[in-house]
């Protein structure tokens, strides 16, 4: 049902932003309770506001710590609407129904990061800020609950459009939201009193969360816990989805790998274009080229400040979100006309070295993948030699492929993908899929070179190799297999290299 608002109570930490509200309250005829800062601040905008000590005819005591616990304020914001009862409480002790409540909490975290002494940090524990949305957010069939600045807006536009009403589908959504910020700042206070450390990965981090449109599909709830806002600035586009989060992450794990210019393009979590240029247009040109298909959607990165001349390029094709370290002004303005696109600017922070998940009825928890084998861990099996070129262009190949799922085998030459076989349950099924990709998007295997994240069962997948045109190949070794595998290279003219280290990424 809609419900009009007629009583506001608000009581905020910060002032800034609120003005437009109070104004649309005011124009709406809403009358507003407030407590003592906010009340001289609501005051001073030549707006009319009763002081909550006058509605319940108590002073704030204890220098603050007591101003709006007191049934006068309580009993408005939880009694039920059209409920005998209550309606009837509220005639009798005098008790103005309160249908807006907008609250912004004691800053104890904020304090806490100051490095504030003690009695300060304990006296930002919000108690009736806390109480006031839990109240409020508990009768959301009749009470708008807002308790963060990032829903002024919402408000805003709700007061101006539909003059005041709310319906019950918005009202859940703000106590929803409420919600998570009560439990957030309890979570918070707790963290602080609690000795024991939190899993050390996520000490900083599970301090701050943020609730996720929905999950992997619509019908499914999420949720990040960690602080995007420290990683990345945003300059346009909407929110990060929980798949755009997946995706972010892999793409930044895969550009951490590449010192030279690199631009990457991932579908999926895995790269479907990748190349290493002296400039960053070049090395996006290469990148696309792989596969121009998949590209469209995808995810970008780069690890150089994108001028113009390399927006216009990349602004040609659709993507959904594009990290880079910088970008030129001139860059922004022409990448933002694209309304829907996130672009994002990353930040230099240190991400965790170990990784977690979900596991039957636990979590399993693992260090990160951190090794890539250099040139001089690569030992020569055949009788040919691999060029310097071919072990510059296994060396990429061989970073791509750690980053890419399993089964996989990556074909490159020249610090370009040239394609790759994903996610494969057998190798050779892998195999196949990167040699007609390749063919499919124009690119010759003739010099080419292959890395494979595990070892090759049987000799089949080097001697499709040899025959598309591959000169060089890199995998782990160390199957009792490999001797068939090398015997066939050394028979089809071709070099191997075995580097110690699987990368199978599942
Ligand atoms: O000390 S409190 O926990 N006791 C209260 O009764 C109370 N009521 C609101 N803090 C309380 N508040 C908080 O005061 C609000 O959450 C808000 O952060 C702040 C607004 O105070 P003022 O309007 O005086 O600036």
């Amino acid at each position: 049902q809609s419900v009009q608002i007629k009583n506001a109570l608000i009581s905020v930490y910060y002032k800034d932003n609120l003005e437009p509200i109070i104004h649309e309250l005011n124009r709406l005829g809403v009358n507003i309770y407030s407590t003592g800062g906010t009340e001289t601040f609501i005051r001073n905008l030549g707006v009319n506001v009763i002081a909550v000590e006058d509605l319940t005819s108590y002073p704030s005591i204890l220098g603050g710590r007591v101003k709006t616990l007191h049934p006068k304020v309580f009993g408005g914001i939880l009694a039920r609407r059209k409920f005998e009862g209550d309606e009837q409480q509220l005639a009798q002790y005098e008790i103005p129904e309160i249908d807006l409540v907008i609250v912004d909490l004691y800053p104890f975290e904020e304090t806490v990061r100051s490095n504030a002494e003690e009695d300060e940090i304990i006296e930002k524990i919000d108690i009736g800020g806390i109480s006031l949305i839990r109240a409020a957010a508990k009768n959301f069939k009749d009470v708008v609950i807002v308790a963060s600045k990032s829903d002024y807006g919402t408000l805003e536009e709700v007061l101006k459009t539909q003059n005041g009403a709310t319906t019950i589908d918005q009202r859940r959504s703000f106590a929803h939201k409420a919600f998570n910020i009560s439990s957030h700042y309890d979570t918070a206070i707790f963290q602080y009193f609690n000795q024991e450390e939190p899993l050390p990965v996520f000490k900083e981090s599970i301090q701050t969360s943020q609730i996720l449109r929905y999950g992997e599909n619509p019908h499914q709830k999420g949720t990040f816990y960690g602080d995007l806002d420290a990683m990345f600035t945003k300059l346009n586009g909407k929110e990060l989805s929980y798949n755009n989060l997946v995706d972010v992450d892999a793409a930044v794990a895969l550009i951490d790998e590449f010192t030279e210019p690199t631009v990457a393009i991932l579908k999926h979590t895995n790269a479907c274009g990748i190349a290493s240029r002296s400039f960053i247009k070049e090395a996006w040109i290469d990148a696309l080229a792989c596969d121009p298909v998949s590209a469209f959607g995808g995810v970008i990165i780069v690890n150089d400040e994108i001028n113009a001349e390399t927006a216009k390029e990349i602004d040609k094709i659709f993507y959904e979100v594009l990290i880079a370290p910088a970008y030129t002004d001139e860059a922004v303005a022409i990448l933002k006309e694209k309304k829907n696109r996130i672009i994002l600017i990353r930040q230099p922070v240190e991400l965790p070295v170990k990784q977690f998940k979900t596991l039957l009825n636990g979590v399993i928890e693992q260090g990160k993948d951190a090794v890539v084998e250099g040139p001089e861990q690569m030992t020569t099996v055949t009788k040919r030699q691999p060029t310097t070129q071919e072990l510059k262009d296994l060396y990429f190949a061989n970073k791509v492929v750690k980053h890419t799922k399993s089964n996989t085998v990556v074909f490159a030459k020249n610090n370009q993908l040239l394609a790759s076989g994903v996610g494969q349950t057998s190798r050779v099924d892998a195999l196949r899929q990167a040699v007609i990709k390749a063919a499919s998007f124009g690119f010759d295997l003739n010099g080419a070179v292959m890395a494979s994240d595990a070892f090759f069962p049987f000799p089949d997948c080097v001697e499709l190799a040899a025959e598309a045109g591959v000169l060089a190949v890199l995998q782990p070794g160390g199957s009792i297999n490999d001797k068939l595998s090398v015997e066939m290279c050394n028979q089809k003219g071709i070099s191997m290299v075995t580097t110690g280290v699987r990368h199978f990424k599942h």
